[in-house]
């Protein structure tokens, strides 16, 4: 840091210099996130200075969270629960705003941890050795942080031909020591969806918790025109991770964690004595209480119709990518089932190299197999297709 400090045009500019080096979202199919709405941006900057980490000084920041997670909890069919002397859990479902998947993710397993090894909720008692959970091979690698952090042993199980966790092989790697399953409902890479009520018969009749990474699925497949089950509808579904910053068009970070029952919530409380509240189940300590603000302000203002004109668009883009792509001769690996395509295209590393040095696409590649993974955001225009596979045509032509 400098002695004395720059001009606000020295600093300016010094900030837009760097800014000129992100990339905007033009030519970017390669991610989850997307322009913010006008309204997130407005609202995020209302309560920008809001800090929920302090839940007394900012009463209001923490009463949009409320109707952020009660709005949720309505999208995901959470059943009606009502305690109203819980702070956490005054509406019909309970939960908080996290800071996206990640954290999301690793609440959630640290709620099944807590809960069986407190013996609390009279699941699994007496676990013998280090616990485990049961994801899929699918999973996002925010489990692999959750195995880290918390010692906890993660089994995946391998998927089917259409890329959604294989049943058989998930019973075959429960055992004596397994707290819980994860389902992953919109997996990153090719955005299929577990068979989730199938996954929560066997999380019931083996007594283990059942959480659904619908991190960026929560905000597409309510608005599908067939949804399949992921939700709270689904009995054993014991907690949701859903994230405004990806398709719910809010401001970054915007993640929720959502539970079936406040023993969850609960489970994760630490003692905060000095503070205007008295304890928090948050993993971080302060934080954004403007991202509330934003979630809260683009879903009052978009309801399901905004959000399912968004998710058609993106379904359209996605069919126009798909029929393109097959009259050019690429197949996708599965029919997309919401906005991500795995396109099969030989020599798919040297194509994504291409595709970005030449036109300056950004694509992303799956692992297993390798193809070309296509994210379909409100940001891409139905036009940006059509100069797109132009692009794909010649570099693949060479
Ligand atoms: N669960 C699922 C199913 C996800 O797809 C992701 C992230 C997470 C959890 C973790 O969420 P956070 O990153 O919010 O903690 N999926 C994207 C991915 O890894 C995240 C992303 C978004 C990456 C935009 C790049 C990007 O430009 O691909």
């Amino acid at each position: 840091m400098n002695e004395h400090g720059l001009s606000e045009r020295e600093v300016f500019s010094y900030l837009e210099n760097a800014k000129s080096e992100d990339t905007d979202y033009y030519r970017v199919l390669s991610s989850m996130c997307t322009h913010p709405h006008k309204i997130a941006v407005e609202a995020h900057r209302l309560f920008i200075e809001a800090n929920l980490g302090d839940l007394g000084l900012f009463a209001g920041a923490h009463r949009l969270e409320q109707e952020v997670v009660r709005m949720l909890g309505e999208l995901l069919h959470a059943p009606s629960i009502d305690f109203p002397s819980r702070d956490s859990c005054k509406s019909s479902v309970c939960g908080y705003l996290t800071t996206g998947g990640t954290e999301s993710n690793i609440q959630a397993v640290r709620g099944m941890k807590n809960l069986v090894t407190s013996g609390r909720k009279g699941l699994k008692k007496g676990l013998k050795g280090t616990p485990n959970i049961v994801i899929p091979e699918s999973a996002h690698f925010s489990f692999d942080k959750v195995a880290d952090m918390m010692g906890i042993e993660v089994r995946r199980a391998s998927l089917d031909s259409e890329f959604r966790v294989n049943l058989a092989s998930v019973e075959k790697l429960i055992n004596a020591n397994s707290i819980g399953l994860v389902g992953i409902a919109g997996n990153t890479e090719f955005g299929q969806i577990d068979p989730i009520d199938k996954l929560s018969e066997i999380a019931l009749e083996n007594e283990l918790f059942l959480h659904v990474d619908a991190a960026f699925g929560g905000f597409v497949i309510p608005f599908l025109e067939k949804p399949q089950p992921f939700d709270f509808k689904v009995p054993g579904v014991t907690s949701i991770a859903i994230d405004p910053h990806k398709m719910g068009l809010s401001t970054i970070p915007s993640g929720a964690l959502l539970f079936r029952s406040p023993s969850f919530l609960d489970s994760l409380k630490v003692n905060t004595p000095y503070l205007t509240t008295k304890s928090q189940f948050t993993l971080t300590g302060t934080r954004s209480g403007a991202s509330a603000a934003a979630t809260c302000a683009v879903m009052k203002y978009l309801g399901n119709e905004g959000y399912r004109k968004n998710v058609q668009y993106c379904m359209q883009l996605t069919s126009k990518m798909v029929e393109g792509a097959r009259k050019i001769g690429f197949e996708p690996l599965i029919e997309p089932v919401m906005n991500v395509i795995a396109l099969k295209v030989p020599n798919s590393d040297l194509v994504r190299e291409q595709l970005l040095n030449r036109f300056g696409w950004n694509v992303s590649i799956t692992r297993t197999p390798r193809t070309l993974r296509l994210v379909l955001m409100p940001h891409n225009r139905p036009e940006d297709i059509e100069l797109f596979l132009q692009d794909l045509k010649k570099v693949t032509a060479e």
